[in-house]
Parts: C-alpha cells; structure tokens; sequence
C-alpha cells in the first residue's frame, strides 16, 4: 500500500475491559441496559449490511441520494484539502464526496474496527493512487486528537450514527467535534427525520427478521466475550416509538423467567418473564432541534439538505 498510515488508540485490552464494565454496569440496573456499539463485531457488521439492503430500511438509500446529488455543493462550500470520517466503516458512501473533492489530499477514517480500516484504505487507495489515509482506529465518542494535516478539513459524521447517542451524550460528542475544527472548517451531519410511527418501526421490525437477529447478537458477543450463558430464542426482539423523546428503543424481551450466568464476571443476572434489556435508541430529528444542538455546541447550521421523500437530512455546519 502507497500511503497508508494508522495510528492506534484502543487495544484489544480497553475493548474488554469496557466491554466487561458496560456488561456488568448495564445489566446490575434497573431498567436493564447494553450500549449499542456491541453489536459490531465481524457478525453484527454483516447483519447490519443487509439491513442497510432491507426494503423497510431507508436511511442509508436516503442518504445515498443526497450525498450522490449534492457532492459537488459540499465540495465546493468545504474545498476539503482533508476529509476526517468518523465511524467510517466500509467507507462505502463516502466515495461519493471523495470523487467530488478535487483540492483532497488526505483521509482520516476513524473506527474501532481496525478490519474496516484496512479493508476501505485498500479500496480507496487502488481508486485514488495520489490520497494520503491516515487511518485512526479509535472510538469517535472521545475526545480525538487528529494527525496533522493540511486545511481546510470537511469532519464527516453519516449514517444518523449521532441518533444512537443521548442528548446529553449527544451534547459533549459535537462539543468535541466543534474542538476539532479550525476556521473554515466544516461538518457534514447525517440525521434522520421524525416521520409516520409506521414506517420507523418497520426500519426497525423488519418482516424478514433481519433487525431482530442483529438485535439479539449482542448476546452472543456477551456469550462468547464473557462466557455466559444467554440463549437467544429465550428473548424476543422489541421496536418501540417513543414519542416523546422521538427516538426509537429496540429491546429484547424475556420470554419467561431466565436466569443468565456471566462466567467472567462471577454475576449471575436474573430475568422476570418480560423484562427488557434496553439495547438502542435510535433518535429522529427536525432541523430546529439540529440547528439548535449545533448552535449549543457552537457550530452555525449553514446547509440543509434532504432527500426528494424527507426522510432523512445532511446538514453542513462551520465553526
Ligand atoms: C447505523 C447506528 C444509525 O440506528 O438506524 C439499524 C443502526 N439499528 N437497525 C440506526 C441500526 C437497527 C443504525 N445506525
């Protein structure tokens, strides 16, 4: 590979240690809780790829569609020399901006799958023989220090990833993003829109049961991870509106009374018949609310784009 760099954040060390805290932090309380970043190992990524490909499952087509027709506006209102991509995964959609970037000179992905860093750089770099990737593998949730590089820099953030964390969490990661950016910097936001109940819990209660078997690996991480002993089809899987909140909660459901050991951390958790375990929120938006966490985290809401059905929104957005 020509240039490719990666730097190192987390070890496989942190992964378990914070994987072992979530575990017994979330499922010690009441209601019981899992953070959404363990469904993704080789598994959970896979089933997430053929969501992304489910009938019910619009945001990532929705996103598509902007980024494919609006890829020459947010090069020309970034004039990127650096595009930072946070949770970049497959890179898949992203190959759209990086084609439309003519002044770009260096990428920066940033995931905590060193696999999917790889794997894009390789793919990026065969199509682009003159980019510099700098990979970072790290949890975009914490503060990052970036490589050097030259500005302008375009911070992208897609996918509606921003909905799986709470508002206050939500609060400190763009505050953390705005951190990042230097003037005439910018940050390229994907959301998705607060639309009919039915067709969110479709996305996420799809007819194939596609959504319900990523639901219920994070079990099978916690099985194979922490040597316990959960059984999947002894949970159900759960996709509720909360509109209030406006976000969507995916559980899953005890079928009947279960008691679950976790080898690794001597604790035994105990299940009555329909107690949920919390596994997700996915929270939909409107542009006053995203203008609004923006403006909170000092960033001014410049562009606003959405695909021809408003389902789903990029925001553009400067320091
Ligand atoms: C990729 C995290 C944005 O919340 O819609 C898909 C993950 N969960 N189906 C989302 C997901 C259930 C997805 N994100």
């Amino acid at each position: 590979m020509s240039d490719f760099q990666l730097t190192r954040t987390l070890d496989e060390h942190s992964a378990d240690t914070a994987l072992r805290a979530d575990v017994r932090d979330g499922l010690t309380r009441s209601p019981k809780e899992l953070p959404p970043k363990w469904f993704y190992d080789a598994r959970g990524s896979e089933l997430f790829e053929e969501i992304t490909r489910l009938p019910e499952y619009y945001p990532t087509r929705a996103e598509r569609e902007i980024l494919l027709g609006r890829a020459g506006e947010i090069a020309a209102a970034s004039g990127a020399r650096t595009l930072v991509e946070l949770g970049s995964g497959s890179s898949e959609k992203t190959r759209h901006l990086i084609e439309a970037l003519p002044a770009l000179e260096t990428y920066i992905p940033v995931d905590v799958s060193e696999s999917a860093l790889r794997g894009a750089a390789q793919t990026l770099l065969a199509e682009h023989p003159g980019l510099r990737v700098h990979a970072l593998l790290a949890d975009f949730t914490r503060p990052l220090r970036l490589p050097e590089s030259a500005g302008p820099r375009l911070v992208v953030f897609l996918g509606g990833t921003v909905g799986n964390l709470r508002p206050p969490e939500r609060a400190a990661f763009l505050a953390s993003v705005r951190a990042m950016l230097s003037p005439g910097d910018a940050l390229l936001l994907g959301t998705d829109l607060v639309k009919d109940e039915a067709v969110l819990v479709a996305a996420y209660d799809d007819s194939r049961g596609v959504t319900a078997e990523f639901n219920k690996n994070v079990l099978a991480v916690i099985d194979r991870e922490l040597g316990a002993d959960f059984h999947t089809a002894d949970f159900e899987h759960v996709a509720v509106w909360n509109r209030e909140q406006e976000w969507i909660e995916m559980r899953l459901r005890a079928r009947s009374e279960v008691l679950v050991k976790i080898r690794a951390l001597d604790l035994v958790v105990p299940f009555e018949e329909g107690e949920e375990i919390l596994t997700e929120v996915s929270a939909k938006f409107r542009q006053e609310g995203v203008r609004r966490e923006l403006a909170a985290a000092g960033l001014r809401l410049t562009q606003w784009w959405t695909d021809a059905a408003d389902r789903f929104a990029l925001s553009l957005s400067v320091a």
